[in-house]
């Protein structure tokens, strides 16, 4: 059996869980505990980051690793590209989703977390200790105004800006390259959920996220495009995806 070594609320762990959803395979998830919990991820991989990835003797880490990995051994759905100008799109995208995408939506996240004590409780894994948690929700908001302050508002307009594009385009085309599912759709939609967070988040978080984007009548179209994605991943059998 597959093991997903994961943080519940990681973009980079939902964009594996994704995949394996797509491609219908069984797996079990280990939830890692920040910090202790990341001694044995690091024993397993010699790194402390999830998600990880064990397969009997075989430890992959990099969510983009796993995904490679897991294409190898479940063709279907195809999920990267063969063709080469759609296959250096799809990597394209994927990266610019991991890295840009991802830091910029993470900047949103603790903006919005600094001014909802519920967001930041919600945030915390299900089963932290109930007695802590009182206590990080209602934590001085000093230290995390601080950290907002020392960001200036250049992230929130370019983030903006991309995701109206692609709210735009998936208006009339229901994948970001060729004509099915990829990776390049994956890797976005994982990360949108930090703007507006879907049912499969769980109760406590599903439709908190970051003012601005989760009721930006703008963005609806790209919210959609995401919720519709998590249905199909779940329901429909991946030959037909
Ligand atoms: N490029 C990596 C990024 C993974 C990553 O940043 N994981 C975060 C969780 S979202 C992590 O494990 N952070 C813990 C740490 O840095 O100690 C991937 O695609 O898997």
């Amino acid at each position: 059996m597959l093991e997903l070594y994961q943080f519940q609320h990681s973009t980079f762990c939902l964009k594996v869980r994704m995949v394996l959803q797509a491609k219908k395979m069984s797996y079990r998830t280990i939830e890692i505990f920040p910090g202790l919990g990341q001694v044995n991820v690091f024993k397993l991989s010699g790194q402390r980051k999830v998600p990880l990835l064990k397969d009997e003797e075989n430890v992959i880490a990099d969510s983009s690793a796993i995904i490679e990995y897991l294409e190898n051994i479940t063709k279907e759905p195809q999920l990267i590209p063969s063709e080469p100008q759609e296959s250096t799109n799809a990597h394209i995208i994927e990266d610019w989703a991991d890295t840009t995408l991802a830091k910029d939506i993470r900047i949103e996240l603790v903006r919005a977390a600094a001014i909802d004590p519920s967001l930041r409780e919600a945030l915390l894994p299900e089963d932290f200790p109930e007695s802590f948690k009182g206590l990080i929700s209602n934590l001085p908001l000093e230290f995390m105004t601080g950290l907002t302050q020392a960001m200036n508002n250049e992230t929130s307009n370019t983030l903006l800006n991309n995701l109206e594009k692609i709210a735009t385009l998936v208006k009339t085309k229901q994948w970001l390259v060729g004509n099915s599912l990829s990776i390049a759709d994956i890797a976005v939609a994982a990360q949108l959920s930090l703007l507006c967070f879907p049912a499969s988040s769980g109760e406590n978080l599903f439709g908190k996220g970051c003012p601005g984007y989760k009721d930006n009548p703008r963005l609806e179209p790209l919210f959609q495009w995401r919720n519709n994605l998590e249905q199909l991943l779940l329901a429909k059998d991946p030959t037909e995806i």
